[in-house]
Order: C-alpha cells, then structure tokens, then sequence
C-alpha cells in the first residue's frame, strides 16, 4: 500500500515558520526521499575516469606544488552526482591518484580512517607502514589501516604514481576523521610480512604461546605478480563463473579492512561478466586490458589504468577486448556485511 503523502507546501505558512523558528521540521514530506520503498536510489552517478587525462595534470603538479606543499600530492576523483569538489566517489569511497617524484618523501602520519594504495605507474617508490618498508611495484596493493603509521619515499628514476582509496567519507561523515604527524620511521631491515610470514596462501607462522598474538592487519602488501598468477591458474581450472580472489587477513579470513574490500578480477579476451547486484558501491581499477563496462545502461569504455565508479544496486555488465583484462574492485561490502544489510540482488 502506498499512499502520496503531504507537502510541505500545503502547509500555511504561520506555521512553517513557526517550526523553523524553534528547529523543527515535518517528517511526512520527506520521507519517501530518506526511505524510498524496495531500494535505495543512490546520489552517486557512476563515471570512468581516464588516466591519460588525468596523468598530466598530476605530472604539472609536480611542476607546480613541491611535495613539502603537499604532504601528499594528489588529485582526488569528484562523483559527478555529487558537484565540484565532492571528495567522493561513492558513499563510503575517496580515490584520488598521488603523485612522488624521484627522491622526495612524503611525511609520517596516523589517521583514523584506513587506506590502501595501488601502484599505478614507475618504479622505485615505497611506504613504510609500522616501521615495514613495502615496496611499491606496479598493481601492488598496499595497507595502511586506520591507526598505522605511514610515510612514503621514492628512490627510482622516474615519478611514481600509484591510486589511493580511503573510507575517507565514512569517517568524515561520523565526525571521526584527523591524524597525528610524526618523524619519518626508521624502517626495520628486514622484507615485509608478503615475504617472509606470509610467502605461500594457506601457510602461516605457527602459533606459540609466548609469542604474541598476530596483529589485526598481518599483512600489508599484496604483491601484483602473485596476484596475476593466481587469477591465471583460477581461468584455467577454476569452476566456471568470474574469476575472482578477495584479498584477505591472511589469519582471520576477513576483509583486510574493516570496511573496504578489495577484489582482484580476470575478464577472459571477448568475455562478457554479468556480476549480480549488490548493495555495496564500487570503485574497478583497471590493471592492465581493454574493453567496456555497462553500468545501469550507460556503456564507459576503459583501458589500462582507468577507474569505473558503480553506485549501489547497480546493474552492471564487463566486457574484455582485445585480450585479457585484469581489474580490482574496491568495495564497501565489509561495512555493510559488519552493519547486517549487504544484500544481493539477480543481475
Ligand atoms: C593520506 O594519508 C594519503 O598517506 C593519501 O598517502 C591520500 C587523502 C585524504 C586523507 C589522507 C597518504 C589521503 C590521505
């Protein structure tokens, strides 16, 4: 049963002021907007952004703002369903695309709201998370959770770009979000986690009881190679279906962060993937490939590098051309799954 409800308009006027004077409001006139029936009907309008258009203006602004300037050189993807400026890509998602130069760092800071970078271009840059120095290689993903201390540095040749995802939004939302500045970190001497605890999935360290529990983010970097790897053997002897890996805590099976996922996809040459609808939003990077992505009808061709935002519920279609393509999805599914209401819906 629906019924049309009242508007603010057949109100009289007295007494709309009356109620703005003493910070009131009628609920009835709004209520189909905070409550829609059935689904949400989402703010964000879902865009490609092309990384050859957006490559120069960061590469000028490393001409124009010196990293000390910065602390963080970057620009951020504005959802077009939200106006300029918006530091948003989706609900919960920022993006934004950072630029270091060779020999320049990037200072030491903790923040309340979590990260994770993947490495876009160039060779040589790294961030030291916890006083672990990963290396940032082409497609790698990288962690730095909410409450760990992070710095990053370059010492290659030439500039390194890499993508950065925060739940930015979320935290600013809840009022929740600052940082604390400290000394660049003296990294240990040592590979990170990837390499040493965490060499080989389904392989951990064996629990002692006079070692200390592991910490609630083991491991931090998700090397591309490995990555690629896996998602090659899953094509070949997998089940059917699309071909995708979660990344994961490696000693819990969570999500690696507590409210975004990342998932590492395989789109076969001239494949068509219908994934089904989810209420979680999502952000693909495109690591390497060519083809298009229908998002609610609207087709967005892509290629290597390109970023895709998909608002929630979205009906969603990917299709490879011209070889292999190779994508991760960054999503806000853990929220939703930690809040009780991820939900998926028939393609
Ligand atoms: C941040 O800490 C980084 O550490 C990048 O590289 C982008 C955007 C907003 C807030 C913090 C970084 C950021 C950020």
């Amino acid at each position: 049963m629906s019924t049309q409800l009242g508007t603010l308009e057949e109100l009289p006027l007295d007494y709309r002021d009356a109620m703005t004077d003493i910070a009131v409001a009628p609920l009835w006139p709004q209520m189909r907007k905070v409550l829609p029936h059935n689904a949400p009907i989402p703010v964000t309008k879902p865009h490609c952004w092309s990384y050859q258009a957006i490559r120069p203006l960061l590469l000028r602004a490393g001409e124009l703002t010196p990293v000390e300037k910065a602390e963080r050189r970057v620009l951020f993807l504005v959802d077009p369903g939200r106006g300029p400026g918006a530091m948003q890509v989706s609900p919960t998602i920022y993006i934004g695309l950072q630029l270091l130069l060779p020999g320049e760092t990037a200072p030491a800071h903790v923040h309340t709201p979590s990260a994770a970078r993947i490495v876009v271009e160039g060779e040589g840059g790294y961030t030291v998370v916890d006083g672990d120095k990963l290396p940032m290689k082409a497609g790698d993903l990288i962690l730095t959770p909410g409450g760990c201390w992070h710095d990053h540095g370059h010492e290659g040749k030439d500039p390194v770009i890499w993508l950065d995802a925060l739940d930015l939004p979320l935290f600013y939302y809840l009022e929740g979000s600052y940082a604390i500045e400290g000394p660049l970190q003296a990294p240990r001497n040592r590979p990170d986690p990837s390499e040493v605890e965490y060499r080989a999935s389904g392989l951990v360290p064996s629990r002692r009881r006079d070692k200390p529990a592991p910490s609630a983010y083991p491991m931090m970097r998700f090397p591309w190679d490995r990555t690629e790897a896996a998602l090659r053997h899953f094509a070949v002897h997998g089940e059917g279906g699309p071909i995708e890996l979660d990344y994961i805590n490696p000693e819990t099976g969570q999500s690696c962060l507590p409210t975004l996922g990342f998932t590492a996809m395989m789109l076969r040459a001239g494949e068509t993937v219908k994934p089904v609808r989810k209420s979680s939003s999502g952000v693909f990077h495109v690591i390497s490939g060519k083809g298009y992505t229908m998002v609610d009808g609207k087709r967005h061709d892509w290629k290597a590098k390109d970023v895709i935002s998909t608002p929630v519920f979205a009906k969603i279609e990917h299709h490879a051309e011209e070889g292999d393509a190779f994508m991760i999805r960054i999503h806000d599914g853990p929220l939703q799954e930690r809040l009780g209401y991820y939900e998926e819906r028939p393609a």
